[in-house]
């Protein structure tokens, strides 16, 4: 089956920004694809394509939807949607950049996105055994993250670290998904007890509460639940070029890492993402042999690019990955920045974005990679529990 037609529009991220929706159209068939936006955004990611002008603050999307219409559908017509590498290698070429800033990543993914839903039809496969075809690997499911304690840019005026991310360890999807959600509403009811606005939620759902520390926040948490948590400290977001401006205090590289070294001690604490900035390889090797058995994990630092993926390993500064599309722009790159964290063991995290769409493509894709963890945010706010929801459909199709 070929590719008649791609067309998009602007339509709104769960912030209320534009995003992309694509639209692939076959003979008989058409395939839907919705583009994720981050907020504390990487510097290596791949470029999203914005206009720039006075319109809806220069974040609208009408020159990616151009892109797609006018550049990409074009070269693409008449080609097999079961061609997925070849098309994304074909995008590539067309836009012929390092970071992908000349048709855009958001472009290019809701493309690539589409092309495998497409794929996966004509298959005649559900989308998450599609991709564990195209990824040459075994079905899975991964042990949800749910950021139940929202901070940094993803609120106004929350703790430092981003996100306090509960680890739920049981027999399966569905029994960890429904332990960690009944921990976020017993945590609903003590922040209530403690003080009415603290239940207001940040950009992925969880809770901001008024409280200065990480400390503070994971003493909270032990109060309602003994399961192990994850860290997004997204460190950069509060780096000044010298060193890190925390509501403690100034931190230097040193300082931080002893504190990380006492937040494990202390709590149950399995896994940090990002917690150095995005350049400082080195510190992120002292840190990752400080901290032996306790999971380091790259977002921005590698921003699902094979080149820095390939830079951490030679430096050994982490051992976990997380994997968002749209930081690198096609399927076929994401399949390869896996299979090379897979083959140096390090865990993969599929991850969402802050700002969401209703697509719940990475729910089939973390399932078809076969990925440890998947992490989208707080199990609430539709643009999340989608994702959770559709990972329950195929936890009960392969009875995991
Ligand atoms: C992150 C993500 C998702 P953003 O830092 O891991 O939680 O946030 O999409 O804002 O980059
Ligand atoms: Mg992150």
């Amino acid at each position: 089956m070929k590719i008649k037609n791609i067309r998009a529009r602007e339509i709104l991220d769960s912030r209320g920004n534009p995003t992309l929706r694509v639209y692939l159209e076959t003979e008989g068939a058409e395939f839907i694809a919705g583009v994720p936006s981050g907020a504390s955004t990487g510097k290596h990611e791949a470029v999203e394509l914005r206009d720039g002008e006075k319109r809806l603050s220069g974040k609208g999307v009408l020159k990616a939807v151009e892109k797609i219409e006018d550049v990409i559908s074009p070269e693409l017509e008449g080609v097999p949607v079961t061609d997925q590498k070849e098309i994304d290698e074909k995008m590539c070429e067309l836009d012929g950049t390092d970071n992908k800033s000349e048709l855009g990543a958001n472009a290019m993914l809701g493309v690539s996105i589409a092309v495998t839903k497409a794929g996966a039809f004509y298959k005649g496969k559900p989308l998450y055994e599609y991709i564990s075809d195209l990824a040459e690997t075994e079905s899975k499911m991964p042990r949800p993250l749910l950021n139940v304690i929202n901070g940094g840019s993803h609120t106004g005026g929350g703790v430092d670290f981003q996100e306090f991310m509960l680890a739920p360890d049981e027999k399966s999807f569905e029994e960890n998904l429904f332990r960690a959600v009944e921990a976020y509403h017993k945590l609903k009811e003590e922040l209530k007890k403690q003080n009415s606005s603290w239940i207001n939620v940040g950009d992925e759902g969880g809770f901001v509460p008024g409280l200065e520390t990480p400390e503070e926040v994971l003493s909270l948490l032990g109060k309602v639940t003994d399961m192990e948590i994850v860290l997004d400290v997204a460190a950069t977001e509060f780096f000044n070029g010298a060193f890190y401006k925390t509501k403690m205090g100034k931190m230097g590289t040193d300082a931080l890492i002893d504190y990380y070294f006492k937040l494990v001690e202390k709590f149950p604490v399995i896994g940090i993402e990002d917690p150095l900035e995005e350049n400082d390889f080195e510190s992120w090797a002292k840190l990752s042999q400080k901290l032996e058995n306790t999971l380091i994990i790259g977002d921005d630092l590698l921003a699902t690019n094979p080149k820095r993926i390939k830079k951490a390993l030679r430096k050994q500064s982490c051992n976990g990955m997380i994997l968002k599309i749209n930081q690198i722009g096609t399927i076929t790159e994401s399949l390869e920045a896996a299979e090379l964290a897979k083959e140096n063991d390090w865990k993969i995290i599929v991850s969402h974005r802050s700002g969401e769409t209703t697509d719940s493509f990475i729910a089939d894709f973390a399932v078809g990679i076969g990925s440890e963890f998947i992490k989208t945010g707080a199990p609430a706010r539709g643009e999340r529990v989608v994702k959770y929801n559709r990972l329950l459909e195929i936890g009960e199709e392969l009875n995991l």
